[in-house]
């Protein structure tokens, strides 16, 4: 069936998983380049690119400079850095990879929570540097998550499967959304400041978008007291780190466990030494198993697209853009 899908040229800017470009390679007429920059794209690629295949993002003037351009497909749930709106406009389809990472990501986010909370790095630094011989127990943790309220701010499939497992830990579970979830049976908050006031814990599953930029801000931190903890495994463009740093180097807030950062792979150094942090680099959906999932996804859009004129998992900007054979 995909056998005549080596006369369409699909382009790759930048770096991808290793096992999607083997099948993009395996099944397409595959280009590359190094970044998703328009310089870069060749008089032979604008006449040539039906397919871009990316992590690296994809903004208006590139998606503008590959006028053959029928599909992104974005390594990745999140598409903040493809101009989704953009290419919806022109008729180019762009996807994303929902629900295969899901689980994984959610695991993470508690284990982060754990780990801020009772200190899992800093423990181990103690045994590996021969302190727990020679100086004893490491000290008490302030952190626990017993008897912790948890907030989510984020309430779409991640948020959903953090919810469930948090509630496994015994904890209650409220969320700020932009809308209230029919199927969340959690406390809806109708905005992020009532939230943070209502509970200790905040996990951030939030999408970067103009309205969640810098949401997390000094007083949302303020309102989460002096015992709290802030989760972030969404987008690092949602809160103001400057503030963050400030409020764990205050003692405002207990601890933090980020994955995700404003400007990856950079750290804002202010983060790097607050106390109680834990910070890990965007290893959220970072196993072998859910990597190879997403890529197989990513690729199988493509395939569906050239093939049958469908995407499999389109962004919500561009439901309604259509095959063009
Ligand atoms: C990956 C992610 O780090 O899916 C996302 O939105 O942030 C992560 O799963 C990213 O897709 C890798 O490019």
């Amino acid at each position: 069936m995909t056998n005549g899908l080596h006369a369409v040229t699909v382009l790759v800017p930048g770096n991808l998983n290793p096992h999607a470009l083997k099948r993009l390679e395996e099944t397409f007429s595959l280009v590359r380049i190094n970044k998703p920059d328009p310089a870069l794209v060749t008089p032979d690629m604008a006449q040539s690119v039906r397919g871009v295949a990316e992590a690296a993002g994809a903004g208006a003037c590139f998606i503008d400079a590959l006028p053959k351009l029928e599909i992104v497909a974005n390594f990745g749930v999140g598409y903040d850095a493809v101009d989704a709106g953009h290419a919806g406009a022109r008729g180019v389809m762009v996807t994303n990879t929902p629900d295969v990472l899901t689980e994984e990501v959610a695991d993470v986010a508690v284990g982060l929570l754990l780990s801020a909370l009772r200190e899992f790095f800093p423990a181990e630094q103690w045994l590996r540097e021969g302190r727990w011989e020679r100086e004893g127990p490491y000290p008490l943790t302030r952190g626990s998550l017993r008897g912790r309220k948890v907030g989510i701010f984020g309430m779409g499939r991640i948020g959903m499967a953090v919810a469930k497992r948090l509630e496994g830990f015994g904890a209650p579970i409220a969320y700020h959304n932009r809308r209230p979830k029919p199927d969340a049976p959690y406390q809806y908050h109708p905005t992020l400041l009532s939230l943070a006031g209502a509970v200790d814990t905040l996990v951030s599953v939030a999408p970067a978008t103009p309205e969640t930029e810098k949401a997390v801000n000094a007083e949302v931190l303020a309102a989460l007291g002096p015992q709290g903890v802030f989760v972030n495994i969404g987008r690092g463009n949602t809160v103001d780190e400057e503030a963050l740093a400030e409020a764990l180097h205050t003692d405002t807030i207990l601890a933090a466990g980020l994955d995700v950062f404003r400007d990856e792979p950079r750290v804002h150094p202010r983060l790097l030494t607050a106390p109680r942090a834990t910070l890990l680099p965007h290893v959220g959906s970072a196993s072998i198993t859910t990597r190879t999932a997403m890529a197989d996804l990513c690729v199988d859009n493509l395939v569906s697209w050239f093939s049958e004129g469908r995407a499999l998992t389109p962004v919500p900007e561009t439901a309604g853009v259509e095959g063009r054979q």
